[in-house]
């Protein structure tokens, strides 16, 4: 058994048993079974199902967002959205079965067509960060395409997953056409990679596994999306609005205590306006309400994890040259400041390190071509805001960044409409938007003569 933690008191909020390695054969070899029925489940019927689901969903959204309150220390604004995110993924992807369309290809002697083929079963492996949203980016087009799910939450979060679970099972969706399996990444997570009827594995987590789950799928040619970190440039220009800059910078950085993959973790500001950006800065860092996260205005919790902590306070060294720092609860919990570091150099481990916790840096360039270069001075390349008030540079500089998910103006990167992620070492393959059903399928070509 596996104790959980709430990570804003430190108390045990309940003990959940880990699959063991028989148990995870066992449930792949009954989502191979379930698949043959779930496939041919009428495209109208399984929309339906899926509705129900997001109905189910819907009902128990409270219920959803206290247990990720509890177990994740998520706010309880964030973790309502969190579950209403699950919903209206549900919901949207409800639309896919009906739509599954296939082409018809003119050829000679006969008619083609495409199909889009479920793959399987599909494995889907969940950090901590964003335990409800990122298995639903997965299970939701994944079950919408036909495939059946098995899903591995995080060990430190499995709650949620567990709860989404019950509540299919409740809407109607078969036994074993989803099954979450909390247990070890390297013991669940490893033989979604290894066994064989596992078509395909979505991992989102950090670059470092997802390089070791790319290297092992490769032994079946087994199908991979990967959703990585970020080290996300927040790039603001001095003819911006610099007080809308100044004000929503920490937000961009500070949600969910800087454990999101599209924090804005370095900004970058132009010199002319340098030192107005920092006194603008300071009161908009040190406002930040951090705190019990059932408390309706709390906008910052605690990190997930003592040692989580004590790994994001290893990036603020003897000589790092804090600027300043934000508020932060005493007493219980893994509390972290937002913390606001002046780099000495490009190369500083701050800088360079994807650190997941409240701590961004702040430096100055030059121009524009200054701005591209150092934002795009990463091995990552996942998401990133720019900040002008002119339109061909917000064109150019876009096109410019490499990066899968960028915002002018503002500090959004997720919509579920919308396709979503990473460039270079943030990751492969694209989840979300209206393709993302698609990512669930294989094309088949058929040719049937005519003559
Ligand atoms: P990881 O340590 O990589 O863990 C992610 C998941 O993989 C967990 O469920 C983990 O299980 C499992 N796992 C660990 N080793 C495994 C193995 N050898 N084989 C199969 N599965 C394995 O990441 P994390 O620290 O939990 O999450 C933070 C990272 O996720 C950050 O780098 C962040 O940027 C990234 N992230 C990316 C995105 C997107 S969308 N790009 C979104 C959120 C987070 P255990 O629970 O047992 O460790």
């Amino acid at each position: 058994m596996t104790d959980l933690i709430n990570p804003a008191t430190e108390e045990v909020v309940a003990s959940v048993q880990a699959t063991d390695l028989a148990a995870v054969d066992a449930a792949i070899e009954r989502a191979h079974i379930a698949l043959a029925a779930w496939r041919e489940v009428a495209p109208g019927d399984r929309a339906r199902l899926l509705r129900k689901f997001a109905d189910a969903v819907d009902a128990d959204l409270e219920n959803l967002a206290r247990l990720e309150v509890a177990n994740s220390g998520h706010t309880i604004g964030n973790a309502r959205w969190e579950a209403g995110n699950v919903r209206d993924l549900l919901e949207y992807y409800a639309a896919a079965p009906e739509r599954l369309l296939g082409k018809q290809i003119p050829v000679a002697g006969g008619i083609d067509v495409t199909f889009n083929e479920p793959l399987g079963v599909v494995g889907i492996i969940v950090p901590w960060n964003f335990p409800m949203p990122i298995a639903a980016w997965g299970f939701a087009p994944a079950l919408a395409a036909g495939n059946t799910v098995v899903l591995k939450p995080a060990e430190l979060t499995p709650l949620t997953a567990i709860r989404l679970g019950e509540l299919a099972l409740q809407a109607g969706i078969p036994a074993d056409v989803f099954q979450v399996l909390p247990g070890k990444g390297s013991v669940v997570g490893q033989r979604f990679v290894t066994h064989p009827a596992v078509r395909k594995v979505v991992f989102t987590g950090s670059t470092e596994v997802g390089r070791q789950i790319m290297a092992g799928c490769a032994a079946q040619i087994k199908r991979v999306t990967l959703e990585l970190g970020g080290k996300n440039a927040n790039v603001v220009f001095a003819d911006a609005d610099i007080e809308k800059a100044a004000a929503t910078a920490p937000y961009g950085v500070f949600d969910n205590a800087g454990q999101d993959c599209c924090a804005r973790s370095r900004i970058l500001v132009q010199r002319s306006v340098f030192d107005r950006f920092m006194e603008l800065l300071e009161p908009a860092v040190q406002g930040v309400v951090v705190g019990d996260p059932a408390d309706d205005t709390t906008e910052m919790g605690p990190l997930i994890s003592a040692s989580h902590r004590s790994t994001v306070a290893g990036y603020i060294e003897p000589s790092t040259r804090v600027a300043f720092r934000g508020n932060a609860p005493a007493g219980p919990g893994f509390w972290f400041p937002p913390t606001v570091v002046l780099p000495s150099s490009p190369t500083d481990r701050v800088v360079a390190e994807e650190v997941f916790g409240p701590v961004v840096t702040v430096v100055p360039f030059e121009d524009e071509r200054d701005a591209v270069r150092i934002a795009n001075d990463t091995d990552y390349g996942l998401s990133g805001s720019l900040w002008t008030n002119d339109l061909g540079r917000a064109l150019r500089v876009s096109r410019a960044l490499e990066a899968g998910n960028l915002s002018v103006n503002s500090h959004s990167s997720v919509r579920y409409w919308t396709p979503f992620g990473g460039f270079k070492q943030s990751g492969l393959g694209r989840e979300l938007g209206p393709d993302g059903a698609l990512a669930f399928t294989e094309v088949k070509n058929v040719f049937i003569a005519t003559t």
